[in-house]
């Protein structure tokens, strides 16, 4: 960031020029600068950052266990290869947004404590269970696709090393989506049972889908100011529409039909107009009491400590190269 980047955060005098320094961020970010790590940022900027990369974060892994459910369980090779290698990916882009966050002075233990401790959220979407093999279909097609739709405008976010991290995700993330479509398609043309398993796999996932965008606009606690400093380039809504719009074709062309009987095409909107969305259900996954809540912490918590040796031999390790390199300098 050109213009901020000369007034990097600085103790001496720090009280005097903050408002100096906020105007400069301030321009920087209208002009559609990037904001860089070392670069002056106000307090909330960051505590913003740090809540939302937190959370995008978490909810990649904890978004490996619904699917991981059937990687065992997978019809062919071919499907579990594929599904392997989806699952890495979502561990993959856990780790690009832990390193993002880390770039804002907060570090992975801190952020998984906060998730472990249920201090932090992951995405509502991940407490849902997955019944059927299906759901592996339905998870890339409307769960990734709505991912998709939420996450191209953040590879515009005004923090640098969160938007760089979301050019490579959302390539994967296409990639995963297709993966989705292409299930559902073989089964909603199979057998009659494999085209009701598809079908019913749609009817659950669709309404948790449209609350992965977050609460209403007028119920968002952040958007407005996380828009007005580029972090966020639409608002809740907008992208829900985006999406309902983008996945109504997709449904006809699957031979699909989406759960909701007041779904139609607005001619005056040119947009289509949509029922309601069960909020109530929506804070009530958000509170802890979704159908999978416990179970996706608890193996969270559990995989974290079944996996302390391998931090603990890591950590000894580049301490012995360290102090191998420090003896070969002395
Ligand atoms: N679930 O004021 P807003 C994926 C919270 S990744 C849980 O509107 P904001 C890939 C929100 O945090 C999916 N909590 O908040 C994949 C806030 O609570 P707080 C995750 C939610 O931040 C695919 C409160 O409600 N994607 O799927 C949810 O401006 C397949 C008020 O809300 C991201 O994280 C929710 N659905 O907008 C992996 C994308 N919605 O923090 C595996 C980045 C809202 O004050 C398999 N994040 N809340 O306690 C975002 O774009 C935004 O954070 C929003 C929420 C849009 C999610």
């Amino acid at each position: 960031m050109a213009t901020a980047a000369a007034h990097q955060t600085d103790t001496a005098g720090e009280d005097t020029a903050t408002g100096g320094y906020e105007r400069a961020f301030d321009a920087a970010v209208a002009a559609e600068e990037r904001v860089e790590p070392r670069d002056w940022m106000p307090d909330a900027y960051r505590a913003t950052l740090v809540r939302q990369m937190a959370q995008h974060a978490h909810s990649e892994i904890i978004g490996m266990q619904p699917e991981a459910n059937w990687i065992t369980r997978a019809p062919s090779l071919r499907r579990k290869a594929i599904l392997m290698a989806k699952v890495q990916d979502e561990a993959g882009h856990g780790l690009y947004l832990y390193s993002a966050a880390e770039t804002l002075g907060t570090s992975r233990d801190e952020l998984l404590d906060k998730l472990h401790s249920g201090r932090q959220k992951y995405s509502s979407i991940f407490n849902y269970p997955t019944l059927t093999w299906a759901d592996v279909g339905a998870i890339g097609w409307l769960v990734d696709g709505a991912a998709i739709t939420n996450q191209v405008p953040l590879c515009r976010c005004s923090y640098g090393p969160y938007a760089r991290a979301m050019v490579r995700i959302c390539k994967e993330e296409s990639f995963h989506q297709r993966q989705g479509y292409e299930l559902l398609l073989a089964l909603s043309r199979g057998t009659p049972e494999q085209h009701a398993m598809a079908q019913d796999a749609v009817d659950r996932w669709w309404w948790p889908s449209l609350m992965m965008f977050g609460p209403p606009d007028d119920e968002s606690a952040h958007s407005a100011q996380s828009m007005t400093w580029k972090i966020k380039r639409h608002s809740n809504d907008e992208l829900r529409q985006r999406f309902v719009d983008i996945c109504v074709p997709q449904a006809a062309s699957l031979g699909l039909t989406l759960p909701d009987p007041e779904l139609r095409w607005n001619e005056e909107r040119q947009r289509h107009d949509f029922g309601p969305i069960d909020w109530a259900e929506f804070r009530a996954v958000l509170k802890g009491n979704g159908p999978c809540n416990e179970q996706r912490l608890s193996q969270r918590r559990r995989a974290h400590e079944d996996g302390a040796w391998v931090r603990e031999a890591a950590a000894a390790y580049a301490a012995k190269r360290t102090g191998r390199a420090e003896g070969e300098r002395a």
